[in-house]
């Protein structure tokens, strides 16, 4: 990530006033937390970027694969001293700040998989994890990372990856360079941010239109050991999944859509 080219085609508002690239961290959540730390309030609005992560971590105690120079992972502090009635549903605002770089710098249209992903063709190109860090019970502080593939061949993935992951490359045939991607997915993102604290079912609404699960169409959900199955009845304002399972309504905070069939698509995406 070049710093200068990024702050060519981005205009630090009160996101990216600090605003760090690094060639290789850990994890880029660690290092914005660590600012949460050092800074407390000053650190709301940091920008972490690493060219690389050897220890990128997704939901659940997963990893996300970084590879040098060929995606993006980016991490941005804010500082939130309390949030009534629960934390606002930020992983929207990281996936649809995503999905409209990705329409902005290579014209491709991808769809929301609940609660953190966004797909291309069915596979996925990005993945959200948003980390939050109390001081006693209060919430003081919350990271959203952010993990773009953009240059990826399909041997640049793991074998595991090769079959549910794609790039901006794969999809699009477009080589869009890494700070060209930075500095849309950060111009969406401080509007979606905003939105998300002020207004969380408006950011739910703004998501709404770009959900691969469509209403009524059947998914199966693994929440801890078990799965259930039910269809999708929409996203409450909260963020969380609405599933009707055998003529009832369940509110779902955390779990993982395992399969899901897209429209027209006869396979289904990736877990
Ligand atoms: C996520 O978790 O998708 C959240 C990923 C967040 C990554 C960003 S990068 C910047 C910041 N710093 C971090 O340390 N993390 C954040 P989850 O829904 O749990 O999905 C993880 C699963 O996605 C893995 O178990 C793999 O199956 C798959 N996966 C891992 N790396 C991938 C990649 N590069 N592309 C597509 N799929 C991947």
């Amino acid at each position: 990530m070049n710093r200068d080219l990024l702050l060519r085609q981005f205009r630090p508002t009160w996101l990216g006033r600090i605003l760090e690239c690094h060639e290789a961290l850990a994890s880029t959540n660690d290092r914005a937390r660590e600012l949460l730390d050092e800074l407390g309030p000053e650190a709301n609005g940091t920008v972490v970027f690493a060219g690389e992560q050897t220890g990128g971590r997704g939901r659940l105690g997963r990893s996300w694969q970084s590879r040098r120079g060929l995606g993006l992972a980016c991490s941005v502090a804010l500082w939130i001293e309390r949030s009534p009635g629960g934390l606002p549903p930020l992983q929207l605002a990281g996936s649809l700040a995503a999905l409209l770089a990705l329409r902005e710098t290579a014209g491709v249209h991808g769809k929301l998989k609940w609660p953190n992903d966004v797909l291309l063709d069915g596979k996925k190109v990005c993945g959200v994890l948003v980390e939050s860090r109390f001081l006693g019970e209060a919430p003081a502080g919350l990271v959203v990372g952010i993990g773009v593939n953009l240059l990826h061949e399909v041997e640049d993935f793991p074998l595991e990856l090769r079959t549910t992951a794609t790039s901006v490359f794969l999809a699009s045939r477009r080589r869009v360079a890494p700070d060209t991607f930075a500095a849309s997915l950060l111009r969406a993102l401080g509007p979606l941010v905003e939105e998300g604290l002020a207004n969380p079912p408006s950011l739910v609404a703004q998501a709404s239109p770009h959900w691969i699960h469509e209403m009524g169409s059947p998914l199966v959900l693994a929440v801890g050991s078990g799965s259930f199955r039910g269809t999708f009845a929409g996203v409450a304002p909260d963020g969380a999944l609405l599933l009707d399972v055998d003529g009832q309504r369940r509110t779902v905070h955390d779990g993982e859509v395992v399969r899901v069939r897209p429209p027209g698509a006869g396979a289904d995406d990736p877990s």
